[in-house]
Protein backbone atom coordinates (compact mmCIF):
# COMPACT_ATOMS: atom_id res chain seq x y z
CA UNK A 1 0.00 0.00 0.00
CA UNK A 2 1.55 3.43 -0.96
CA UNK A 3 1.58 6.25 1.36
CA UNK A 4 -1.57 8.02 -0.59
CA UNK A 5 -3.61 5.15 -0.43
CA UNK A 6 -2.57 4.54 3.44
CA UNK A 7 -3.98 8.29 4.11
CA UNK A 8 -7.11 7.92 1.95
CA UNK A 9 -8.18 4.44 3.86
CA UNK A 10 -8.30 6.88 7.15
CA UNK A 11 -11.07 8.68 5.74
CA UNK A 12 -12.52 5.62 3.87
CA UNK A 13 -12.49 3.79 7.61
CA UNK A 14 -14.11 6.28 9.66
CA UNK A 15 -17.08 7.04 7.09
CA UNK A 16 -17.33 2.93 7.60
CA UNK A 17 -17.37 3.27 11.17
CA UNK A 18 -20.55 6.08 10.69
CA UNK A 19 -22.16 4.47 8.43
CA UNK A 20 -23.11 1.35 10.74
CA UNK A 21 -23.56 4.02 13.98
CA UNK A 22 -25.54 6.45 12.38
CA UNK A 23 -28.23 7.06 9.67
CA UNK A 24 -26.67 7.83 6.25
CA UNK A 25 -23.70 8.11 8.28
CA UNK A 26 -24.18 11.17 9.70
CA UNK A 27 -25.68 13.01 12.56
CA UNK A 28 -27.80 15.68 10.00
CA UNK A 29 -28.86 14.78 6.25
CA UNK A 30 -27.65 17.87 4.93
CA UNK A 31 -23.64 16.04 5.50
CA UNK A 32 -24.40 13.16 3.50
CA UNK A 33 -23.83 14.07 -0.03
CA UNK A 34 -25.98 12.18 -1.55
CA UNK A 35 -27.77 15.11 -3.74
CA UNK A 36 -24.43 15.41 -5.58
CA UNK A 37 -23.51 11.83 -5.22
CA UNK A 38 -20.05 11.88 -3.69
CA UNK A 39 -19.11 10.01 -0.23
CA UNK A 40 -19.81 12.52 3.00
CA UNK A 41 -16.60 14.30 3.98
CA UNK A 42 -15.27 13.41 7.81
CA UNK A 43 -13.89 16.94 8.56
CA UNK A 44 -11.23 16.92 10.84
CA UNK A 45 -10.55 20.68 11.49
CA UNK A 46 -10.73 23.88 10.57
CA UNK A 47 -8.66 27.22 10.48
CA UNK A 48 -9.77 30.65 9.32
CA UNK A 49 -11.45 29.70 6.16
CA UNK A 50 -9.94 26.48 5.63
CA UNK A 51 -11.25 23.03 6.70
CA UNK A 52 -9.13 19.52 6.53
CA UNK A 53 -10.55 16.06 6.28
CA UNK A 54 -9.38 12.77 7.85
CA UNK A 55 -6.54 12.09 4.89
CA UNK A 56 -5.16 15.62 5.66
CA UNK A 57 -6.40 17.45 2.41
CA UNK A 58 -8.16 20.98 2.83
CA UNK A 59 -10.56 22.79 1.33
CA UNK A 60 -11.84 26.39 1.03
CA UNK A 61 -15.00 26.10 3.00
CA UNK A 62 -18.27 28.40 2.14
CA UNK A 63 -20.20 25.83 4.14
CA UNK A 64 -19.32 28.08 6.86
CA UNK A 65 -20.89 25.38 9.81
CA UNK A 66 -24.19 26.15 8.24
CA UNK A 67 -24.02 29.72 8.78
CA UNK A 68 -22.62 29.90 12.68
CA UNK A 69 -18.26 30.66 11.63
CA UNK A 70 -18.84 34.58 10.31
CA UNK A 71 -15.16 34.73 11.63
CA UNK A 72 -13.92 31.15 9.92
CA UNK A 73 -12.75 28.87 12.03
CA UNK A 74 -11.13 28.43 15.33
CA UNK A 75 -10.88 32.52 15.29
CA UNK A 76 -8.37 33.13 18.05
CA UNK A 77 -10.69 35.41 20.25
CA UNK A 78 -13.04 33.23 20.44
CA UNK A 79 -11.18 29.99 21.31
CA UNK A 80 -9.39 32.15 23.62
CA UNK A 81 -13.01 32.87 25.06
CA UNK A 82 -14.15 29.72 25.27
CA UNK A 83 -10.86 28.29 26.97
CA UNK A 84 -11.03 30.65 29.72
CA UNK A 85 -14.72 29.65 30.57
CA UNK A 86 -13.55 26.15 30.70
CA UNK A 87 -11.67 26.45 33.52
CA UNK A 88 -14.84 28.11 35.78
CA UNK A 89 -16.58 24.53 35.02
CA UNK A 90 -19.28 23.92 32.33
CA UNK A 91 -23.09 24.44 33.18
CA UNK A 92 -23.71 25.78 36.18
CA UNK A 93 -27.80 25.05 35.83
CA UNK A 94 -27.99 28.58 37.11
CA UNK A 95 -28.49 32.01 35.92
CA UNK A 96 -24.70 33.24 34.56
CA UNK A 97 -22.95 36.63 33.87
CA UNK A 98 -22.04 35.47 30.44
CA UNK A 99 -25.88 35.32 29.52
CA UNK A 100 -26.64 38.49 30.98
CA UNK A 101 -23.84 40.27 28.88
CA UNK A 102 -24.73 38.10 25.70
CA UNK A 103 -28.59 38.91 26.13
CA UNK A 104 -27.89 42.66 26.02
CA UNK A 105 -25.84 42.56 23.12
CA UNK A 106 -28.68 41.02 21.49
CA UNK A 107 -30.98 43.51 22.43
CA UNK A 108 -28.99 46.48 22.10
CA UNK A 109 -28.85 45.18 18.33
CA UNK A 110 -31.74 44.52 17.45
CA UNK A 111 -34.21 47.07 19.20
CA UNK A 112 -38.00 44.66 18.91
CA UNK A 113 -36.10 42.22 21.04
CA UNK A 114 -36.71 43.46 24.40
CA UNK A 115 -36.78 39.75 26.42
CA UNK A 116 -35.38 36.67 25.02
CA UNK A 117 -34.96 32.86 26.44
CA UNK A 118 -31.64 31.16 24.92
CA UNK A 119 -32.31 27.74 23.89
CA UNK A 120 -29.96 25.14 22.61
CA UNK A 121 -30.89 24.91 18.66
CA UNK A 122 -32.80 26.93 16.16
CA UNK A 123 -35.10 24.28 15.70
CA UNK A 124 -36.31 24.61 19.75
CA UNK A 125 -36.03 28.55 19.18
CA UNK A 126 -38.48 28.75 16.12
CA UNK A 127 -40.80 25.99 18.13
CA UNK A 128 -41.30 27.48 20.94
CA UNK A 129 -41.86 31.06 19.23
CA UNK A 130 -44.66 29.29 17.92
CA UNK A 131 -45.94 28.29 20.47
CA UNK A 132 -45.90 31.90 22.28
CA UNK A 133 -48.05 32.92 19.10
CA UNK A 134 -50.09 30.63 19.64
CA UNK A 135 -50.89 31.42 23.76
CA UNK A 136 -50.98 34.79 22.65
CA UNK A 137 -53.40 35.51 20.15
CA UNK A 138 -55.67 31.60 20.73
CA UNK A 139 -55.01 31.04 17.52
CA UNK A 140 -54.09 27.79 15.99
CA UNK A 141 -53.05 27.95 12.25
CA UNK A 142 -49.37 29.25 11.05
CA UNK A 143 -48.06 29.85 8.06
CA UNK A 144 -45.07 29.21 6.70
CA UNK A 145 -43.70 29.57 2.84
CA UNK A 146 -42.62 26.63 0.55
CA UNK A 147 -39.14 26.24 0.62
CA UNK A 148 -38.62 27.63 3.84
CA UNK A 149 -36.98 25.50 6.87
CA UNK A 150 -37.07 26.72 10.08
CA UNK A 151 -35.58 23.53 11.97
CA UNK A 152 -37.19 20.13 12.26
CA UNK A 153 -40.22 20.38 14.40
CA UNK A 154 -43.45 18.57 13.31
CA UNK A 155 -45.38 21.60 12.14
CA UNK A 156 -42.93 23.31 9.98
CA UNK A 157 -41.42 20.69 8.02
CA UNK A 158 -44.38 20.86 5.58
CA UNK A 159 -42.86 21.60 2.10
CA UNK A 160 -40.09 22.68 3.72
CA UNK A 161 -36.24 23.75 2.65
CA UNK A 162 -32.80 22.21 2.87
CA UNK A 163 -32.48 18.79 3.70
CA UNK A 164 -36.25 18.12 3.14
CA UNK A 165 -35.44 19.96 -0.56
CA UNK A 166 -32.66 18.11 -1.12
CA UNK A 167 -33.78 14.79 -0.55
CA UNK A 168 -37.12 15.90 -2.54
CA UNK A 169 -39.87 14.85 -0.17
CA UNK A 170 -42.84 17.07 0.85
CA UNK A 171 -42.22 16.91 4.59
CA UNK A 172 -41.42 14.26 6.89
CA UNK A 173 -42.69 11.24 7.97
CA UNK A 174 -44.10 10.95 11.60
CA UNK A 175 -45.78 14.26 11.37
CA UNK A 176 -49.77 13.14 11.96
CA UNK A 177 -52.05 15.02 9.25
CA UNK A 178 -54.02 16.42 12.17
CA UNK A 179 -50.44 18.42 13.17
CA UNK A 180 -49.82 19.35 9.22
CA UNK A 181 -53.03 20.69 8.51
CA UNK A 182 -52.77 23.49 11.11
CA UNK A 183 -49.45 24.54 8.54
CA UNK A 184 -50.65 26.87 5.99
CA UNK A 185 -48.33 26.74 2.65
CA UNK A 186 -47.30 29.83 0.77
CA UNK A 187 -45.13 31.16 -2.13
CA UNK A 188 -42.53 33.50 -0.65
CA UNK A 189 -42.78 37.01 -2.56
CA UNK A 190 -46.71 36.83 -3.27
CA UNK A 191 -48.71 39.21 -1.14
CA UNK A 192 -52.04 37.94 -3.18
CA UNK A 193 -51.37 34.58 -1.61
CA UNK A 194 -50.76 36.20 2.03
CA UNK A 195 -53.78 38.24 1.54
CA UNK A 196 -56.26 35.38 0.38
CA UNK A 197 -55.07 33.80 2.96
CA UNK A 198 -55.94 35.99 5.61
CA UNK A 199 -59.47 36.13 3.94
CA UNK A 200 -59.82 32.11 3.64
CA UNK A 201 -58.62 32.18 7.52
CA UNK A 202 -60.01 35.12 9.31
CA UNK A 203 -59.13 35.74 13.00
CA UNK A 204 -57.34 31.90 12.33
CA UNK A 205 -53.73 32.72 11.66
CA UNK A 206 -51.55 32.88 14.76
CA UNK A 207 -48.68 33.87 13.12
CA UNK A 208 -46.74 34.25 9.41
CA UNK A 209 -43.29 32.49 9.96
CA UNK A 210 -40.90 33.77 7.55
CA UNK A 211 -37.32 33.43 6.78
CA UNK A 212 -37.12 37.39 5.35
CA UNK A 213 -34.25 36.20 3.30
CA UNK A 214 -34.98 32.69 2.61
CA UNK A 215 -31.18 31.06 2.94
CA UNK A 216 -32.74 27.30 3.28
CA UNK A 217 -34.04 27.19 -0.74
CA UNK A 218 -30.75 28.47 -1.84
CA UNK A 219 -30.98 32.37 -1.55
CA UNK A 220 -34.29 34.32 -2.32
CA UNK A 221 -34.06 38.13 -1.62
CA UNK A 222 -37.71 39.51 -0.52
CA UNK A 223 -39.01 41.76 -3.10
CA UNK A 224 -39.02 45.34 -2.73
CA UNK A 225 -41.91 46.09 -0.14
CA UNK A 226 -42.47 42.25 0.80
CA UNK A 227 -41.63 42.36 4.22
CA UNK A 228 -43.68 44.96 5.17
CA UNK A 229 -46.69 43.79 3.32
CA UNK A 230 -46.21 40.81 5.52
CA UNK A 231 -46.58 43.30 8.28
CA UNK A 232 -48.85 45.20 7.33
CA UNK A 233 -51.38 42.10 6.78
CA UNK A 234 -50.78 40.36 9.81
CA UNK A 235 -50.97 43.32 11.98
CA UNK A 236 -54.10 44.11 10.24
CA UNK A 237 -55.64 40.18 11.28
CA UNK A 238 -54.27 40.23 14.42
CA UNK A 239 -51.40 37.60 14.11
CA UNK A 240 -47.90 37.87 14.85
CA UNK A 241 -45.05 38.31 12.19
CA UNK A 242 -42.08 35.86 13.23
CA UNK A 243 -38.68 36.52 11.67
CA UNK A 244 -36.31 33.17 11.51
CA UNK A 245 -33.55 35.29 11.76
CA UNK A 246 -31.40 31.98 12.55
CA UNK A 247 -29.50 32.62 9.55
CA UNK A 248 -29.84 36.46 9.02
CA UNK A 249 -29.19 37.61 12.45
CA UNK A 250 -25.69 39.28 12.70
CA UNK A 251 -25.09 38.02 9.18
CA UNK A 252 -27.22 40.25 7.34
CA UNK A 253 -25.34 43.59 9.40
CA UNK A 254 -25.41 43.32 13.08
CA UNK A 255 -29.52 44.25 12.98
CA UNK A 256 -29.92 41.50 11.32
CA UNK A 257 -32.88 41.45 8.03
CA UNK A 258 -34.92 43.97 10.47
CA UNK A 259 -31.97 46.31 10.55
CA UNK A 260 -31.25 46.11 6.98
CA UNK A 261 -35.18 46.25 5.72
CA UNK A 262 -36.43 48.35 8.59
CA UNK A 263 -39.34 45.99 9.28
CA UNK A 264 -39.92 44.93 12.52
CA UNK A 265 -41.50 41.92 13.84
CA UNK A 266 -43.18 40.77 16.42
CA UNK A 267 -41.29 38.09 17.78
CA UNK A 268 -37.79 36.91 16.40
CA UNK A 269 -35.57 33.85 16.06
CA UNK A 270 -31.61 33.57 16.31
CA UNK A 271 -29.28 30.82 16.32
CA UNK A 272 -25.74 30.03 14.40
CA UNK A 273 -23.77 33.13 14.51
CA UNK A 274 -24.93 34.51 17.98
CA UNK A 275 -23.28 31.27 19.30
CA UNK A 276 -19.88 31.35 17.23
CA UNK A 277 -20.11 28.02 15.90
CA UNK A 278 -21.47 26.48 19.52
CA UNK A 279 -25.22 25.09 19.88
CA UNK A 280 -27.28 27.79 20.69
CA UNK A 281 -30.81 29.14 19.77
CA UNK A 282 -32.75 32.41 21.18
CA UNK A 283 -36.12 34.00 20.93
CA UNK A 284 -37.40 37.26 21.87
CA UNK A 285 -39.74 39.89 20.73
CA UNK A 286 -41.79 42.62 22.87
CA UNK A 287 -42.12 42.70 26.62
CA UNK A 288 -45.60 41.75 26.97
CA UNK A 289 -45.08 38.81 25.22
CA UNK A 290 -42.21 37.72 26.46
CA UNK A 291 -43.83 37.74 29.57
CA UNK A 292 -45.88 35.18 28.80
CA UNK A 293 -43.28 32.47 28.87
CA UNK A 294 -42.93 30.35 32.08
CA UNK A 295 -42.34 31.17 34.82
CA UNK A 296 -43.79 34.45 34.40
CA UNK A 297 -46.88 33.03 32.04
CA UNK A 298 -47.99 29.88 31.03
CA UNK A 299 -46.22 29.05 28.13
CA UNK A 300 -44.06 25.98 28.84
CA UNK A 301 -40.62 26.41 27.81
CA UNK A 302 -37.04 24.75 29.31
CA UNK A 303 -33.92 23.55 28.68
CA UNK A 304 -31.04 22.08 30.74
CA UNK A 305 -28.18 23.15 29.00
CA UNK A 306 -29.98 26.98 27.75
CA UNK A 307 -27.65 29.72 28.14
CA UNK A 308 -24.65 27.40 28.38
CA UNK A 309 -21.70 29.69 29.87
CA UNK A 310 -19.13 28.16 27.00
CA UNK A 311 -22.13 29.00 24.42
CA UNK A 312 -22.44 32.60 25.89
CA UNK A 313 -18.55 33.04 25.69
CA UNK A 314 -17.94 32.44 22.23
CA UNK A 315 -20.79 33.94 21.27
CA UNK A 316 -19.90 37.14 23.14
CA UNK A 317 -15.89 37.42 21.63
CA UNK A 318 -17.67 36.61 18.35
CA UNK A 319 -20.33 39.48 18.06
CA UNK A 320 -17.75 41.91 19.84
CA UNK A 321 -15.61 41.01 16.06
CA UNK A 322 -19.13 41.77 14.45
CA UNK A 323 -18.39 45.79 13.69
CA UNK A 324 -19.57 47.77 10.27
CA UNK A 325 -16.73 48.19 8.40
CA UNK A 326 -16.32 44.19 8.71
CA UNK A 327 -19.46 43.47 7.17
CA UNK A 328 -19.09 46.55 4.02
CA UNK A 329 -15.28 44.77 3.64
CA UNK A 330 -17.17 41.20 3.39
CA UNK A 331 -20.38 42.78 1.30
CA UNK A 332 -17.68 44.27 -1.22
CA UNK A 333 -15.95 40.45 -1.55
CA UNK A 334 -18.85 39.04 -2.06
CA UNK A 335 -19.68 41.58 -4.76
CA UNK A 336 -16.19 40.41 -6.25
CA UNK A 337 -16.88 36.82 -6.04
CA UNK A 338 -20.51 37.21 -7.59
CA UNK A 339 -19.05 39.14 -10.57
CA UNK A 340 -16.56 36.59 -10.85
CA UNK A 341 -18.66 33.67 -10.93
CA UNK A 342 -20.75 35.33 -13.40
CA UNK A 343 -17.82 36.08 -15.69
CA UNK A 344 -17.10 32.81 -15.25
CA UNK A 345 -20.18 31.29 -16.39
CA UNK A 346 -20.56 33.50 -19.63
CA UNK A 347 -16.94 32.65 -20.38
CA UNK A 348 -18.08 28.46 -19.92
CA UNK A 349 -21.64 29.36 -22.13
CA UNK A 350 -23.06 28.12 -18.62
CA UNK A 351 -26.20 29.37 -17.95
CA UNK A 352 -26.31 30.26 -14.12
CA UNK A 353 -28.54 32.78 -11.87
CA UNK A 354 -27.09 33.98 -8.83
CA UNK A 355 -29.47 34.08 -5.76
CA UNK A 356 -28.11 37.12 -3.52
CA UNK A 357 -28.75 39.43 -0.26
CA UNK A 358 -26.09 41.05 0.76
CA UNK A 359 -22.73 38.64 2.13
CA UNK A 360 -25.45 35.39 1.41
CA UNK A 361 -26.08 33.80 -2.33
CA UNK A 362 -26.22 30.89 -3.93
CA UNK A 363 -24.92 29.90 -8.00
CA UNK A 364 -28.20 28.41 -9.11
CA UNK A 365 -28.30 26.51 -12.59
CA UNK A 366 -31.46 28.15 -13.93
CA UNK A 367 -31.91 31.28 -16.10
CA UNK A 368 -33.02 33.88 -13.32
CA UNK A 369 -32.67 34.47 -9.63
CA UNK A 370 -35.54 32.45 -8.08
CA UNK A 371 -38.30 34.34 -6.39
CA UNK A 372 -39.81 31.69 -4.09
CA UNK A 373 -39.46 27.97 -3.25
CA UNK A 374 -40.69 26.38 -6.53
CA UNK A 375 -38.39 28.60 -8.91
CA UNK A 376 -35.69 27.42 -6.39
CA UNK A 377 -36.79 23.23 -7.19
CA UNK A 378 -36.87 23.87 -10.65
CA UNK A 379 -32.79 24.42 -10.93
CA UNK A 380 -30.43 21.98 -13.07
CA UNK A 381 -29.76 19.97 -10.47
CA UNK A 382 -27.92 17.32 -12.14
CA UNK A 383 -25.50 20.43 -13.28
CA UNK A 384 -25.16 21.87 -9.46
CA UNK A 385 -24.00 18.10 -8.46
CA UNK A 386 -21.58 18.27 -11.10
CA UNK A 387 -20.36 21.42 -10.27
CA UNK A 388 -19.93 20.83 -6.92
CA UNK A 389 -17.69 18.04 -7.71
CA UNK A 390 -15.57 19.87 -9.74
CA UNK A 391 -15.25 22.41 -6.88
CA UNK A 392 -14.08 19.69 -4.75
CA UNK A 393 -11.35 18.66 -6.49
CA UNK A 394 -10.55 22.08 -7.01
CA UNK A 395 -10.13 22.15 -3.39
CA UNK A 396 -13.74 24.67 -2.76
CA UNK A 397 -16.34 23.48 -0.18
CA UNK A 398 -19.38 24.25 -1.40
CA UNK A 399 -22.69 23.23 0.42
CA UNK A 400 -23.15 19.74 -1.23
CA UNK A 401 -27.32 20.90 -1.81
CA UNK A 402 -28.75 23.49 -4.85
CA UNK A 403 -31.22 24.41 -1.91
CA UNK A 404 -28.34 25.69 1.00
CA UNK A 405 -26.83 29.12 1.02
CA UNK A 406 -23.35 29.68 0.42
CA UNK A 407 -21.44 31.45 3.98
CA UNK A 408 -18.70 33.54 2.91
CA UNK A 409 -17.52 35.27 5.82
CA UNK A 410 -14.97 37.66 7.36
CA UNK A 411 -12.06 35.08 6.95
CA UNK A 412 -12.15 34.72 3.15
CA UNK A 413 -9.64 37.64 1.81
CA UNK A 414 -9.16 38.69 -1.99
CA UNK A 415 -6.88 35.99 -2.23
CA UNK A 416 -9.50 33.47 -0.82
CA UNK A 417 -12.13 35.22 -3.32
CA UNK A 418 -9.99 35.25 -6.19
CA UNK A 419 -9.03 31.38 -5.75
CA UNK A 420 -13.07 30.31 -5.64
CA UNK A 421 -13.78 32.48 -8.88
CA UNK A 422 -10.66 30.46 -10.75
CA UNK A 423 -12.12 27.45 -9.67
CA UNK A 424 -15.42 28.03 -10.80
CA UNK A 425 -14.17 29.30 -14.07
CA UNK A 426 -12.39 25.87 -14.08
CA UNK A 427 -15.41 23.60 -12.80
CA UNK A 428 -18.11 25.57 -15.42
CA UNK A 429 -15.81 25.26 -18.11
CA UNK A 430 -15.44 21.14 -17.33
N1 LIG B 1 -30.13 25.39 8.44
C1 LIG B 1 -29.11 24.43 8.17
C2 LIG B 1 -29.22 23.93 6.78
N2 LIG B 1 -29.72 24.85 5.89
C3 LIG B 1 -29.11 23.35 9.16
C4 LIG B 1 -27.98 22.42 8.98
C5 LIG B 1 -28.43 21.03 9.16
O1 LIG B 1 -29.59 20.73 8.88
O2 LIG B 1 -27.57 20.24 9.57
Amino acid sequence: MTATEAAASVQDGLRERAAVLFPGGVNSPVRAFGSVGRAPLVLTGGDGPWVRDANGHRYLDLVGSWGAAILGHAHPAVVEAVRAAALDGFALGATHPLEVELGEAITAAMPSIERLRFTSSGTEAVMSAVRLARAATGRELVVKFAGAYHGHSDGLLVEAGSGVATLGIPGSAGVPPRVAELTVVLPFNDPAALDEAFERHPARIAAVVVEPVVANAGVIAPAPGYLQHLRDATRADGALLIFDEVITGFRLGRGGAQGRFGVEPDLTTLGKVIGGGMPIGAYGGRRELMELVAPVGPVYQAGTLSGHPLVMAAGIATLRELVPERYAVLEERVDRLAAGLEEAATAAGRTVAIGRCGPLLTLFFRESAPVDGAAALASDRAAFARFFGAMLDRGILLPPSQFEAWFPGFAHGDAEIDRIVAAAGEALAA
